[in-house]
């Protein structure tokens, strides 16, 4: 039997070949067998440049119907794909080339000459075989020392998660995805695409998220997946209520908390229950509140069939409601860190993988978050590290010392702050330093504020005390 996820795909969307698949904000819709044909089209020009099952193909580009064919052509002839951010900057993008070593690179300035090459392509419609633990994907996740880690995903992963999103959230005949996503990351790429992809269905397929597009294109759709960010803003505007969403089935939200407030207003305004589940790149999915059932607003469910959680406090498991760093094990478990052994070794504990996460499980199995245990940053359901922020800060011409943290922010639920001591060799400002920064990480990674401080706040080890920057900002 062939493992090669795509294989699984097409045999699903097969049942409708001719449906319309991507509907683009610009430009034609897209049939399934119109992007089979053009993902076989790219496959044979990655063929002939002799990318190779196991290569890793890096992508760095807009989001499309090409950027998808890309992205299925990668499964289709074994290679494996590697998606960036498309708001790195070069030198950001250069560091992910050097550590996945890919056969070849495709960035926004490589597709015309790679669209003209598909166009004339015969296309190779095949499938190489491959074994379900082979790799499909890797995903770039940063960790707490600021060095960014490809999680190695099999096509067994992708294949069970989205098999099992499509069962639990009850996708059938008809529903209609409004996908409002980059295709950079697990949440758009893999859950929202996957999972209408099993189910050939139609994708309003927007290059960005805006409001109003979202609010005119809500009455066709059954579905919708996004971050709070993405909901928030529609509860910002009077015109969002129930007569929007009157088709709707479905709205899940993820890759960030959503406040009970904000879960509480939505119920209010349209009458739907926000769905909330909880994922990772290591590990796509892992809980879903219930489809069928209470939807519990501050807690992210109950883990997906198959998929197994704990809570350990150091080596014990704790009882329930006690709070503990959250263990996963599962068939959605990624294969490790890419050429990191150790990484992948740190987190691992008894064969379970250990997210990092902090959360309580209750006495019924539903899983409540309370944070992270390092001081990640979630801010519009992107993570930011605070440690490469702070590592760009510090080699800033006149910067001392800095220390970065995350402040609540009403629309993006965490904002990037930085505190910075100067050190008297030059003046600084704020805005200089956002200047620079922005020429080095990508825009959501740099601080919307920068605050000069005589000193940063430490104890008595001389450790920064994060806390009190949080508390005192
Ligand atoms: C954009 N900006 C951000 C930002 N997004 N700043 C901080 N955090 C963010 N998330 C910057 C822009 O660069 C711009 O800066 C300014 O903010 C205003 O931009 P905007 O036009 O308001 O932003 P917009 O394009 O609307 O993007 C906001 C957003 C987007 C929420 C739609 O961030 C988004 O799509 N987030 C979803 C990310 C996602 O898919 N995460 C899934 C990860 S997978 P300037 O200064 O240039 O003007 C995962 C696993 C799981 O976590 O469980 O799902």
């Amino acid at each position: 039997m062939n493992g090669n996820f795509f294989d699984l795909l097409r045999a699903h969307w097969a049942v409708a070949p001719d449906r319309e698949f991507l509907v683009p904000s610009t430009g034609p819709p897209v049939t399934y067998r119109e992007l089979d044909v053009r993902c076989a089209a790219f496959a044979r020009v990655l063929r002939d440049r002799e990318v190779q099952p196991g290569d890793r193909v890096v992508v760095q580009i807009d989001k499309s119907p090409d950027a998808v064919a890309i992205y299925l052509a990668c499964l289709r002839i074994g290679a494996i794909y590697v998606p960036l951010n498309t708001a790195y900057t070069d030198s950001e993008v250069d560091y992910f080339i050097d550590d996945a070593a890919p056969r070849t690179t495709i960035r926004n300035a490589d597709m015309a000459g790679l669209t003209a090459a598909a166009d004339t392509a015969e296309p190779w419609m095949g499938c190489q075989t491959r074994l379900a633990d082979d790799l499909a994907a890797m995903v770039y996740t940063s960790g707490t020392t600021g060095r960014s880690k490809g999680a190695m995903l099999t096509h067994a992963n992708l294949a069970t998660n989205a098999l099992t999103l499509h069962a639990i959230w009850r996708f059938a005949p008809g529903d209609v995805l409004l996908h409002i996503l980059p295709i950079y990351h697990v949440h758009g790429l893999f859950v929202a695409l996957h999972t209408a992809m099993l189910n050939a269905s139609t994708v309003l397929f927007q290059t960005r998220f805006t409001v109003d597009d979202t609010l005119e294109l809500l009455p066709e759709a059954t579905v919708m997946m996004g971050v709070p960010t993405h909901y928030i803003r529609l509860l910002d505007d009077p015109r969002f209520g129930q007569d929007t969403c009157a088709n709707m089935r479905l709205f899940t939200s993820g890759s960030a908390p959503m406040t009970e407030a904000v879960h509480a207003s939505f119920t209010e305004r349209t009458g739907h229950t926000i769905l909330e589940r909880y994922g990772m790149s290591e590990c796509g999915m892992i809980t879903s509140n219930p489809y069928e059932g209470e939807r519990t607003p501050g807690t992210v469910g109950y883990p997906l069939p198959g998929v197994q959680i704990r809570v350990m406090d150091n080596d014990v498991d704790c009882p329930a409601g006690d709070v503990g760093i959250v263990h996963v094990r599962g068939p959605n478990v990624f294969a490790g860190y890419w050429r990191q052994d150790d990484k992948t070794d740190e987190a691992h504990q008894d064969g379970w993988f250990v997210t990092g996460d902090v959360g309580s499980v209750d006495t019924e199995g539903r899983l409540t978050l309370e944070g992270r245990a390092g001081d990640m940053i979630i801010s519009g359901g992107l993570n930011v590290y605070p440690k490469e922020i702070e590592m760009a800060l510090d080699e800033c011409n006149g910067v001392h010392e800095s220390a970065v943290v995350g402040l609540p922010h009403p629309d993006l639920g965490e904002q990037v702050v930085a505190f910075v001591v100067a050190d008297g060799t030059t003046s600084l400002t704020a805005h200089e330093l956002q200047s620079t920064l922005r020429s080095q990480l990508a825009p959501f990674k740099v601080p919307k504020s920068i605050r000069l401080l005589d000193e940063l706040p430490r104890n008595s080890m001389g450790k920064v005390q994060k806390v009190a920057l949080r508390n005192n900002p």
